[in-house]
């Protein structure tokens, strides 16, 4: 019996490192079929990522670039467009197998489903973009592991605001407490906190690797798995060598004291 009835997990960074090798290149086979000069290298879009949301990060580019469009364009239209054709390249990317689930992710959501712990997805990614990760990445079937998949616009403001996080918790019939949160950067972090979601853990990935994490109480490198062991960079995995059901439930009894 653990102290938390669910899990809500982020997408990007944190069941699959989605981010270098996935959408930035469908970032960039958008913007070349569209006939624009735009490349977005590896640095480059590290400081984009601070902008989360495809569409809104279209738009910053555009912005600090200096990027004058047709006045005869629209450029919400415009903006949606390109990211529609975005989504598409991303999905067929997913559909290659490219970009494997994290170690530890399945595993970990084997050992919640058999201890009867609820699972849910709170993302800033398209809907699509969720299912095609899991179907082509992951295994058979694992999309109906989440009770609940909340994602993209949805909610009006995307993390770090704490909508989306609310949206799974209104879905779910839960409070905060209730709840494990796994996340991997700061914006992540921070939209968790301010839902309130005091127990959260972050695994790291290649774009946020050092960043500040706000409150997370625990940090690790993954989750790790038999043979692949977790390292702690904040706090302490309590002499476990990966993160399974009882690392999330000490870390949860950090946050909410039970006597
Ligand atoms: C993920 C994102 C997403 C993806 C792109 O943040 O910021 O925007 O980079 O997805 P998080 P879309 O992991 O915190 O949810 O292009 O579909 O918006
Ligand atoms: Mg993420």
């Amino acid at each position: 019996m653990y102290g938390f009835q669910a899990i809500i997990f982020d997408v990007d960074g944190t069941l699959a490192d989605t981010e270098r090798d996935g959408h930035r290149m469908a970032f960039n086979a958008a913007f070349a079929e569209a006939g624009l000069d735009w490349d977005w290298d590896v640095e480059r879009y590290g400081r984009l990522l601070a902008v989360t949301g495809g569409k809104e990060r279209i738009r910053r580019f555009m912005q600090e670039s200096g990027v004058s469009l047709d006045p005869a364009l629209d450029p919400d239209v415009f903006v949606a467009g390109l990211h529609r054709a975005k989504t598409r390249h991303y999905l067929a990317l997913l559909e290659t197998g490219a970009i494997p689930l994290r170690p530890g992710v399945l595993r970990l959501l084997r050992e919640a489903r058999e201890a009867g712990v609820r699972l849910a997805i709170a993302t800033t990614t398209t809907p699509e973009n969720v299912t095609g990760l899991l179907e082509h990445c992951g295994t058979p079937g694992v999309v109906d592991w989440f009770e609940v998949i909340a994602a993209g616009d949805v909610v009006p403001n995307k993390k770090p605001a704490p909508d989306i996080f609310f949206l799974v918790l209104e879905q779910m019939g839960l409070s905060a407490p209730d709840c494990v949160a796994v996340e991997d950067s700061d914006n992540g972090a921070r939209s968790a906190a301010a839902a309130g979601l005091n127990a959260l853990l972050i695994t790291e990935s290649t774009y946020t690797r050092g960043q500040d994490f706000g409150p997370a109480t625990l940090v690790v490198d993954r989750l790790g798995d038999p043979g692949e062991p977790a390292r702690a960079i904040k706090g302490d995995l309590g002499g476990a060598p990966f993160v399974d059901l009882s690392v999330l439930d000490r870390l949860h009894r950090w946050a909410y004291p039970r006597p």
